[in-house]
């Protein structure tokens, strides 16, 4: 079923440049960006974000980590888009990270590990308006 995720490319996306890396093997998946903007997360936004993890030990981190510098949050629709992106992504730990996935090639640990995607479509629904608006969340013309 066609179905929305956010994406978002974490700080060491940007610093490494892998954004068009990372967007481009997400498209070869045949994802369409529906969404997409460069934003600097405050720490408000991170504790929404993240608010599942509150209680773990490494929230602290991840929240200083993930508004350090500036971040691209993305929605991307496709068949199974969550699950699709999840199987892109990889294990959250590089180090058994398949080869082929992104963090698998890319990542260099368990923090610094490039993009977040949803987990659900439910928790895709609730991420994706913590980061866009209706008006932003476009329904594009594709006759499909
Ligand atoms: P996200 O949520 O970023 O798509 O990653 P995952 O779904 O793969 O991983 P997660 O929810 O278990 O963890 C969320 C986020 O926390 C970071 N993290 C995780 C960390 O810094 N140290 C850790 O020990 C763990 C388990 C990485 C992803």
């Amino acid at each position: 079923m066609k179905q929305r995720t956010l994406v978002l490319l974490k700080p060491d996306a940007l610093e490494r440049g892998l954004v068009g890396e990372i967007i481009s093997r997400l498209e070869g998946w045949g994802l369409k960006i529906i969404a997409m903007k460069m934003i600097w997360m405050d720490e408000a936004l991170a504790e929404r974000h993240y608010a599942v993890h509150r209680d773990k030990p490494f929230f602290a981190g991840l929240v200083n980590f993930i508004t350090s510098s500036p971040i691209i949050a993305a929605v991307f629709e496709g068949e199974d888009a969550v699950e699709v992106v999840r199987r892109a992504m990889g294990e959250t730990d590089p180090a058994i990270a398949r080869p082929g996935t992104i963090r698998g090639d890319l990542a260099q640990d368990i923090e610094r590990n490039l993009i977040h995607g949803s987990d659900s479509v439910e928790t895709a629904k609730r991420e994706i308006a913590l980061f866009f608006s209706n008006a932003e969340n476009f329904k594009l013309p594709r006759g499909d």
